[in-house]
C-alpha cells in the first residue's frame, strides 16, 4: 500500500476515530464523514432491530443463530444463547476452522481456542485445548466453577476431563489429509476466507437487555505447536461491556492481538460510535499499523445495547449473519476498507 493511502486512512477513517472525549457535535459529525464514501457493499448502520438479536460471524453463523434463537425466542439468556450457538460450529465436522474437524497444526494435532463473556463482566476461556469437542462449554465451566478466567494446554485438558468431558479425537480424515499434502511443502501461509468460514464469533442481546458473546476456533490451519490467537483472548478475540455493546473478531488472530480489537471497538461505542463506526475503526487501525496487507484478513462485528449491528474487514469476502425479531436470519456483506492499488 502506498504511503498516501495509509495517511488517507489515519487521517479518514482512522483520523475520525482518535480515542479521546467527543462533543456531541463531535459525534454527529462523524455520522456524515466523507471516509464512510469509501466503504463497499451493505453498510450495517441501517439495520435497527429489537432486542432480541443475535449477530455472528461466517456462513455457519445461520445455523449458529437459529440455535442461539430457541433460547432467545423464550426470553433465555444471552449466555446460554450464545454457548448453544456456538457449539453447532464445534460439533460440525465438515467445518475445519472450529471444534471437531478443525485443520491441525503442523504437527497434525488439532488444538482448540475458545472464550464466553457474560452481561456481568465474568469471563471464561480455554486455549490450546486438546481432544474436547466443545471448548466453549470448557471456557464457560471455567468462567463459572473456577475463580479464574483462563486454562490452556493440559492444564485446561485436565479441568475439561473432571468436569466430566470425554475425549475424542478431532481429526477428521478430511483434515489429516490436507494436512499430509501441507507436509509435502511445509508452507505456513494462512489464506484469507479460507471456504467463507473461520471462527465463529457470536454477540447476542436478549429480552433482559443482557448482551453476552462467544468465540471459538481452531485457529490458523498449521500453526505452530502452542500457537494460541486472538479467539480465547479477551479484549482481542471478544470484548463487551454491558452498559455499552460488544464485539468480536476474525480472521488473523495476531493482527487482532497486536491492535486489541474487541476491547477497542467497544471503547469506541462507549464514546459514541456506531458499531458500523467502531469496527470500520478497528480495521483502519490494523489497515495502518500492519506491513503485509494483501494476504492479512481480518473481520469485526459488534452489537450495541440498542441491538444496532456493524462488521467490518480488510479484504471482501467477510460477511456474518444476523437475526432479530425483526430481520430474518440472513448474511450481511461486511464492507472492506482495503483496495490494492
Ligand atoms: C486465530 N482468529 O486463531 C483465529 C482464527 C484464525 O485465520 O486463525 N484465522 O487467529
Amino acid at each position: 500500500m502506498s504511503q498516501s493511502r495509509k495517511e488517507f486512512l489515519k487521517t479518514g477513517v482512522a483520523g475520525l476515530a482518535v480515542i479521546g472525549t467527543f462533543s456531541a457535535t463531535q459525534v454527529a459529525a462523524k455520522e456524515s464523514n466523507a471516509a464512510k464514501k469509501i466503504f463497499n457493499g451493505l453498510s450495517s448502520d441501517k439495520i435497527n432491530p429489537v432486542k432480541p438479536v443475535v449477530i455472528s460471524t461466517w456462513i455457519h453463523g445461520i445455523m449458529a443463530n437459529e440455535e442461539a434463537w430457541k433460547v432467545l425466542e423464550n426470553g433465555g439468556s444471552s449466555l446460554d444463547a450464545v454457548e448453544l450457538g456456538v457449539k453447532t460450529a464445534e460439533a460440525d465436522p465438515t467445518n475445519q476452522s472450529v471444534g471437531l474437524g478443525g485443520f491441525p497444526d503442523r504437527e497434525g494435532r488439532v488444538t482448540l481456542d475458545a472464550c464466553i463473556m457474560n452481561h456481568e463482566q465474568q469471563c471464561g476461556s480455554v486455549a490450546f485445548l486438546e481432544y474436547i469437542v466443545h471448548p466453549i462449554t470448557v471456557a464457560r465451566k471455567v468462567m463459572e466453577e473456577t475463580p479464574h478466567v483462563m486454562l490452556v494446554g493440559k492444564g485446561a485438558l485436565q479441568f475439561a476431563e473432571q468436569q466430566g468431558f470425554k475425549r475424542e479425537n478431532l481429526l477428521t480424515e478430511a483434515s489429516e489429509n490436507a494436512w499430509r499434502k501441507w507436509l509435502e511443502d511445509s508452507k505456513y501461509a494462512p489464506v484469507i476466507n479460507v471456504e467463507n468460514h473461520d471462527t465463529i464469533g457470536m454477540l447476542a442481546l436478549d429480552d433482559s437487555g443482557n448482551i453476552s458473546g462467544a468465540c471459538t476456533t481452531s485457529g490458523a490451519a498449521y500453526k505452530m505447536h502452542g500457537r494460541v490467537g486472538d479467539s480465547p483472548i479477551i479484549g482481542a478475540g471478544l470484548y463487551l461491556d454491558n452498559e455499552v455493546g460488544g464485539a468480536v473478531a476474525t480472521g488473523l488472530g495476531e493482527a487482532v492481538i497486536r491492535s486489541a480489537g474487541a476491547s477497542v471497538a467497544v471503547e469506541l461505542m462507549r464514546q459514541g460510535y456506531t458499531p458500523q463506526q467502531a469496527c470500520d475503526e478497528v480495521i483502519a487501525r490494523i489497515i495502518s499499523k500492519e506491513k503485509e496487507l494483501k494476504s492479512l484478513q481480518v473481520g469485526v462485528i459488534a452489537l450495541n445495547k440498542q441491538g444496532v449491528v456493524g462488521g467490518s474487514a480488510i479484504h471482501p469476502g467477510f460477511n456474518y449473519a444476523l437475526l432479530s425479531k425483526e430481520h430474518e436470519n440472513g448474511m450481511i456483506d461486511a464492507p472492506h476498507l482495503f483496495e490494492e492499488e
